[in-house]
C-alpha cells in the first residue's frame, strides 16, 4: 500500500468557502446533495481540483451550473481530479451512501436504528467527494430530512436555524455552524434520542444551552456527564481564559463507537462508556474517565477546532496539548497536592506501560511522524500521551505563568488557522524568550531516552555533583539520535528527610526544594554548593521528562525516599523501584527453580506506608499497587510471562500473609457507608479498601472469602461490587468457595444483563483473570451476549485477554496467538480500525523466547497473507514482520 510522507505536503489547490449539504436519511440509500463554493489557491503547486471519495456512489457532478462529462474528470485511488478548473468554482455533487451496511463506524453509519457520523480522520470522504484534509476549512450549512417517527431528532454542528414538517411523514432541520471548520469536524446524528438539557451562564454572562443526548431509558445516567461539561467550561475560562464560542453545545452517546469520543464542533459524539453513569452501573474509575473525556472533547473546541492541524502528521499538536489540558483539569478538580500527584502517577503508569513499549517496538514513531500508510493507526499513545508529556515539558521549563503566556500567544497568532507543531513551539519560545530550538527533537526523534545519573560528594568543599548523560535507542528508520533538551527536576534530601537548600555553582537561582536542570548535551555535570551532608538525590521529580532514569540507588536510599520525599511522585517511584528490583530477582529465581523469598525490608516499608494515616488513602493505594506484569516484562531482554506472573503472585501472597492484620485494618477503616458519591475523598477510601481486599484474597482463607462475598452481596455501588467480584473470580481457594465465586459471577450477569456497559465489565473481568485460558475465551465467545461487531464488547473480551492476561495469552502451545489471528482476520472484514488495534498485540513478538516467537511469527504471517486485508491491518503486521 501507499506510504504518505510528511515531506510531501503541498498546500491545497483550492480553498473551500461555503458548503451546503442536504441529507435524505435512509439506511439503505442516503442521498446527499452538496453544493460548495471554492476558489483557487494561487500559492499552491497543485493546479488541479482534487476531491477525495471512498465507498460512495457518485450520481451527479456539476461545475458552475454545468454537468461535468466523464471526460472532464478522472476517478482513481479514492481521488476525483478535475483538470483545468477555473479559479472560482461552484461544485454540486450528489452521492448515495449505504449507511446501514457500514460496519466500519467511519463515515455515516447506523447504530441501533440511529444515524451517526465519525469523520476524523478521513471519514468525510465516505459521505461526499470533498477536499477532505484538515487545512481546508469551510462554513457548513446542513439540512437533514427524514422520517418523523424513525428519526424524531435531527442534529448537526452549530445552531439550529430552521425546522419543520415536510408533509409526507417526514420532517427537516437546518443547522448552521458559524465557524469555518475542516471536514473532519463535521457531524450529524439522527434518530430516537432523548436529552437532559440545561441553560448555563458563562463568566461573561452569556447564556448557552447544554444538552446530553442518549437513548430512552438512559436519562438517569447523564447527570455526571452534564456536571463534567459544566466543570470543563468553567475550568477553561479560569485556567486559560477560553470561552465557549457557540450558543449550544451537545453531547450524544452511542454504544457503537471506535474511539472514546469525538470533538465535532458543537456536537460531540461519545462512546456510551464515557457518558453513562450512575452508582449502580459505574465505578469510581468510570466516573473519573467520564470527567476526563468530557473535558478532553470540550477542550478541543479551542485546541483542535479553533486552531486545527495543517496535516495529519501534526496530530499531536491538538491531541498532545488537549491530553495535557485534560490531565490538568482532572488534577485541578481533585484539588489537593496528593490528589494531583496520584493523577500524575496514574498517567505516568499508562505512559510507561503502553507508550514506552510502543516506542521500543516496530510501530515506534516520533510525536510528529514522518510517514504513515493509514492515519487511523497513528491515534497512538505516542501522539496522545507522549505528546502530552512534551507539552508538559514546556510547562516545566517555562513555569505556570510562562506557559499561559505561550498559550495566549498561540491563540493570538493562529485562531482560525490550520497550523503545525512548530508553530506551537514558536509561540512558547517567542513569548518566553527561552531557547527551544533543540526542543524540536522531541517532535522528530522516536524512542524513549535513557538518562543516567552519577553523583559524588566532596565533604570538604561542600559540593555535591551530579553528572547526567543521555542516550536514545535506535527506532525503525532512525539511528544515531541527537541529544534532547530534557528538563530534570531535582531535589536533595538530608538525613532528616527534609529538602536541602539548592544553589547551583555559578548561578543565582536558588530553591528550598526543587530545581529544574536543563540537560541539553550528551553529558553534563551540575554542581550544588553549600551542601553540608551527603544527600539522597530525588531525581526527575514529578516525572519531569518522559525518559527512563538510571541511578544506582541503594535499598536504603529508596527506603529513605519512600518514607520522606517531599515530592509525592518520587516517593511513590521509590516504592516502585524497590518492588521492581524484587520482582525481577524473583522472576529469575522462578526460572531457575530456586526457592522464593521476600525480604523484611520491603515488607516493612510497605507496612509503614499502609499504616501511615497521615497519607491520603489514594496515595497509599498507588504505593501498595505492584508494577503490572507488562511493566515487569519491560525489565527483561527476553520475556517469560509465566515466570513473571508466578513471581508477582508470590510477592502479593507474601505481602498478604505478613500484612494481614494491617490490611484488615485498612479495609475496616476505609468503609464508605451511606449514599454513594464519586468525590475524590470517598473514591480514595474505596480504592484503598479494595486494594486491601484484593491482597487479602491473595493469601486466602474462609474468612477473607466471606469478606469478599459479603461485599459482593451487599454492595451499594458498582465500585465495591466489581472489586469484590474481581477478587472472587481470581480466587483460588477451596472447591466450595470457588463454586460460590462462580455463582456470584452468574448472579452479576443476571442482575445486569440489560446494561451493556456492565456486561462489558463482566466479560473484561473474566478475560483478564488468570483462571481464564484460551478455551474459556472461546467458550465466552459463544455466549449470547458476545458479538465482535460491537467494538466495546470485542474489546472487553478479546483485547483484555490478549493484552491484560499475558500469562494465559502467551500459552506455550501458541493457542493464544492462533485465536488472535482468527479474530484479527474476522474483525478486518467488519471494522479495520478495531482489527488494527488488536493486531498491535503482537508488536513485541521479538522479545519472547524462540518457541513463542515461532508461534507468533506464524500467526502474524497468517494475517499478513489474508486476502482483502485492510491497509490498517496490513501496515501493522508488515511493520511487525519487517
Ligand atoms: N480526535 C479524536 C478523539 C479525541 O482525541 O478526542
Ligand atoms: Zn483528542
Amino acid at each position: 500500500p501507499l506510504t504518505i510522507f510528511r515531506k510531501d505536503y503541498i498546500a491545497p489547490g483550492f480553498w473551500v468557502d461555503t458548503v451546503e449539504m442536504g441529507f435524505d436519511l435512509d439506511p439503505i440509500a442516503t442521498h446527499v446533495a452538496t453544493r460548495m463554493t471554492m476558489r483557487r489557491n494561487h500559492d499552491s503547486s497543485e493546479k488541479n481540483l482534487v476531491l477525495f471519495g471512498e465507498t460512495i456512489k457518485l450520481l451527479q457532478l456539476r461545475m458552475n451550473g454545468v454537468n461535468l462529462k466523464k471526460s472532464a474528470y478522472s476517478i482513481a485511488d479514492g481521488k476525483l481530479t478535475i483538470l483545468n478548473a477555473p479559479d472560482v468554482v461552484t461544485l454540486e455533487i450528489e452521492t448515495v451512501i449505504a449507511a446501514g451496511k457500514n460496519t466500519s463506524m467511519s463515515g455515516l453509519y447506523v447504530s441501533n436504528g440511529n444515524f451517526f457520523t465519525q469523520c476524523e480522520a478521513e471519514g468525510f470522504r465516505k459521505i461526499t467527494y470533498y477536499p477532505d484534509r484538515p487545512d481546508v476549512m469551510g462554513t457548513f450549512t446542513i439540512m437533514l430530512r427524514g422520517d418523523k417517527k424513525k428519526y424524531p431528532v435531527l442534529l448537526s454542528n452549530g445552531n439550529l436555524i430552521a425546522e419543520g414538517d415536510l408533509g409526507d411523514g417526514r420532517h427537516y432541520a437546518t443547522w448552521e455552524d458559524p465557524f469555518k471548520k475542516p471536514s473532519y469536524l463535521f457531524a450529524l446524528v439522527a434518530g430516537k434520542l432523548v436529552c437532559q438539557e440545561e441553560k448555563y451562564k458563562l463568566k461573561s454572562g452569556r447564556k448557552v444551552l447544554l444538552q446530553v443526548w442518549v437513548e430512552a431509558g438512559n436519562l438517569d445516567k447523564t447527570q455526571h456527564a452534564m456536571d463534567s461539561l459544566k466543570n470543563s467550561i468553567r475550568w477553561d475560562e479560569e485556567r486559560f481564559g477560553l470561552e465557549l464560542d457557540l450558543d449550544r453545545f451537545m453531547i450524544v452517546a452511542t454504544s457503537d463507537f471506535n474511539m472514546g469520543a469525538m470533538e465535532n464542533k458543537g456536537l460531540n459524539i461519545f462512546n456510551t462508556k464515557y457518558v453513562l453513569a450512575n452508582p449502580s452501573i459505574a465505578t469510581d474509575v468510570d466516573y473519573a474517565g467520564i470527567e476526563s473525556v468530557v473535558g478532553h472533547e470540550y477542550f478541543h473546541n479551542w485546541t483542535g477546532n479553533r486552531v486545527t492541524c495543517r496535516d495529519w502528521f501534526q496530530l499531536s499538536l491538538k491531541e498532545g496539548l488537549t491530553v495535557f489540558r485534560d490531565q490538568e483539569f482532572s488534577a485541578d478538580l481533585v484539588g489537593t497536592e496528593t490528589g494531583r500527584a496520584v493523577k500524575r502517577i496514574e498517567d505516568v503508569r499508562v505512559l510507561r506501560q503502553v507508550q514506552f513499549s510502543e516506542d521500543a517496538g516496530p510501530m515506534a514513531h516520533p510525536v510528529r511522524p514522518d510517514s504513515f500508510v493509514e492515519i487511523n493507526n497513528f491515534y497512538t499513545v505516542t501522539i496522545y500521551e507522549k505528546g502530552a508529556e512534551v507539552v508538559r515539558m514546556y510547562y516545566t521549563l517555562l513555569g505556570h505563568d510562562g506557559f499561559r503566556k505561550g498559550m495566549d500567544l498561540y491563540f493570538k497568532r493562529h485562531d482560525g488557522q490550520a497550523v503545525a507543531c512548530d508553530d506551537f513551539r514558536a509561540a512558547m519560545a517567542d513569548s518566553s524568550g527561552h531557547d527551544l530550538a533543540q526542543f524540536e527533537r522531541w517532535y522528530s526523534q522516536a524512542g524513549t531516552p535513557r538518562v543516567k545519573a552519577e553523583t559524588s560528594y566532596d565533604a570538604d568543599a561542600k559540593i555535591y555533583q551530579i553528572t547526567l548523560s543521555q542516550t536514545c535507542p535506535d527506532t525503525p528508520g532512525q539511528s544515531k539520535k541527537l541529544p534532547f533538551h530534557i528538563p530534570v527536576a531535582i531535589g536533595l534530601l538530608g538525613a532528616d528527610g527534609k529538602d536541602l537548600k539548592l544553589q547551583l555553582e555559578g548561578q543565582t537561582t536558588t530553591s528550598n526544594n526543587t530545581l529544574v536542570l536543563e540537560l541539553t548535551a550528551e553529558s553534563q555535570t551540575f554542581r550544588f554548593t553549600g551542601i553540608t551532608q551527603k544527600p539522597t538525590p530525588s531525581i526527575l521529580r514529578n516525572f519531569s521528562a518522559p525518559v527512563v532514569l538510571e541511578y544506582a540507588y541503594t535499598d536504603e536510599e529508596l527506603g529513605h525516599l519512600l518514607a520522606n520525599d517531599s515530592d509525592p511522585f518520587n516517593r511513590w517511584e521509590a516504592g516502585q523501584r524497590l518492588a521492581t528490583r524484587r520482582l525481577v530477582k524473583l522472576t529469575n529465581a522462578v526460572q531457575k527453580g530456586e526457592e522464593l523469598e521476600l525480604d523484611a525490608m520491603f515488607i516493612e516499608a510497605l507496612r509503614a506506608t499502609l499504616n501511615d494515616t497521615t497519607l491520603d488513602p489514594s496515595f497509599r493505594e498507588v504505593v501498595l499497587t505492584l508494577p503490572s506484569e507488562a511493566m515487569i516484562a519491560e525489565e527483561f531482554a527476553v520475556v517469560d510471562p509465566q515466570s513473571i506472573h508466578t513471581a508477582r503472585q508470590f510477592v502479593r501472597a507474601s505481602l498478604a500473609q505478613h500484612l494481614k492484620s494491617d490490611l484488615l485494618s485498612a479495609y475496616e477503616n476505609n468503609l464508605t457507608p451511606g449514599k454513594y458519591s464519586p468525590d475524590a475523598v470517598s473514591a480514595a477510601k474505596r480504592g484503598l479498601k479494595n486494594v486491601a481486599l484484593a491482597y487479602l484474597l491473595a493469601w486466602p482463607d474462609d474468612a477473607t472469602f466471606m469478606l469478599a462475598k459479603t461485599q459482593f452481596d451487599e454492595a451499594q455501588n458498582m465500585t465495591d461490587r466489581l472489586a469484590a467480584l474481581s477478587g472472587l473470580s481470581n480466587f483460588s481457594g477451596s472447591a466450595k468457595n470457588t463454586k460460590a465465586a462462580a455463582q456470584s459471577l452468574q448472579k452479576f450477569y443476571k442482575d445486569f444483563k440489560n446494561e451493556a456497559l456492565v456486561i462489558d465489565k463482566w466479560f473484561m473481568l473474566q478475560a483478564s483473570a488468570y483462571t481464564c485460558d484460551v478455551a474459556k475465551v472461546r467458550e465466552l465467545m459463544k455466549h449470547s451476549a458476545f458479538t465482535l461487531s460491537n467494538p466495546n464488547r470485542a474489546r472487553s473480551l478479546i483485547f483484555n485477554f490478549c493484552n491484560a492476561n499475558p500469562a494465559r495469552f502467551h500459552a506455550a502451545d501458541g493457542s493464544g496467538y492462533a485465536l488472535w489471528a482468527e479474530l484479527v482476520i474476522a474483525l478486518n472484514k467488519l471494522n479495520p480500525q478495531v482489527a488494527a488495534r488488536l493486531a498491535r498485540s503482537l508488536d513485541r513478538w521479538k522479545k519472547y523466547p524462540q518457541n513463542l516467537q515461532a508461534h507468533m511469527k506464524a500467526a502474524l504471517q497468517k494475517v499478513a497473507e489474508t486476502k482483502k486485508l485492510s491497509k490498517d491491518v496490513l501496515e501493522v503486521v508488515s511493520k511487525a514482520l519487517a
